[in-house]
């Protein structure tokens, strides 16, 4: 899964892409480089980041979202709000990327439903605003777990197939680096829901902390360390900025495991 983030302020890439001419350039790149699906965004979800109104989100990735359909890219649209996921799968997205697990906005499990297609739910302690501030577990991995479960059990209370439902424990929304590398050692416990279990570590601020404090731009190579790892421990989509690299690395650890990793993968 290819990031494709139309917004002013992400963490690592903001600004790169808020013209929908080079974010598509950017999404049509990544699908070239082995990404099968491209992850469309307009509202960044980075600790303290602010929150985006409707009309400018709409603003931001309906234009992005029509033009790599028309490329025949699949799509998945990473907001949380259900006007903005309703127009992007009007324009040909067929994927639903919701940070929040279906908390944020009454309307989106309904009209996954009711669309009948793909989401992924995703773990989160608290919000974008506050998650940072000494999140605490007993036990992260079993309360992300419990908490996945959970929202699986809703998702599909609204209707929703529980085959077009993926999970994702959330890497760096609320937890500490300790609970990032507890959650990747134990991801099997994760995989163990039997649902396909998508993981999000690209350039995150714990892999640069781990290496010495290495910025943004230097996290690949701890990035491809923890998606190989998670690759090993079960996990099967894997959210990323640097496809070409990280599709490489998964492509040799995956023959290296024996790892089946799916049409499109070299
Ligand atoms: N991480 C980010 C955004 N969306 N969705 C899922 N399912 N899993 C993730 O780990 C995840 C996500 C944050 O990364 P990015 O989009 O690059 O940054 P920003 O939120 O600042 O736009």
């Amino acid at each position: 899964m290819g990031v494709v983030n139309v917004t002013p302020d992400s963490f690592s890439d903001g600004g790169r892409y808020l013209d929908p001419q080079a974010a598509v350039e950017h999404g049509q790149l990544l699908a070239e480089q082995g990404a099968q699906i491209l992850d469309v965004g307009g509202e960044s979800t980075r600790p303290g980041a602010a929150a985006v109104p409707v009309d400018e989100e709409l603003r931001r990735v309906l234009p992005v979202v029509e033009g790599l359909t028309a490329t025949g890219a699949t799509i998945s649209i990473d907001t949380s709000k259900a006007v903005v996921a309703a127009a992007a799968l009007d324009a040909g997205a067929g994927y639903v990327n919701d940070v929040t697990a279906f908390r944020g906005d009454p309307g989106l499990a309904g009209l996954v439903a009711e669309r009948g297609v793909d989401c992924c739910v995703m773990h989160m302690l608290g919000n974008p605003r506050t998650m940072q501030k000494d999140p605490r577990y007993d036990d992260v991995v079993s309360e992300v777990k419990s908490f996945l479960e959970e929202r699986l059990a809703f998702a599909t209370g609204e209707g929703i197939a529980e085959e077009r439902v993926w999970l994702d424990p959330g890497i760096g929304f609320g937890k500490t680096v300790e609970h990032n590398l507890e959650l990747l050692r134990r991801l099997d416990e994760i995989v163990a829901i039997g649902r396909p279990v998508v993981i999000g570590t690209s350039r995150k601020s714990f892999l640069g902390k781990l290496a010495g404090g290495r910025d943004e731009g230097e996290r690949l190579p701890g990035t491809i360390a923890t998606n190989v790892l998670a690759l090993e421990r079960g996990a099967t989509v894997f959210r990323v900025h640097d496809v070409a690299q990280n599709a490489d690395a998964l492509a040799v650890a995956a023959a290296t495991f024996r790892l089946d990793v799916g049409e499109g993968a070299r």
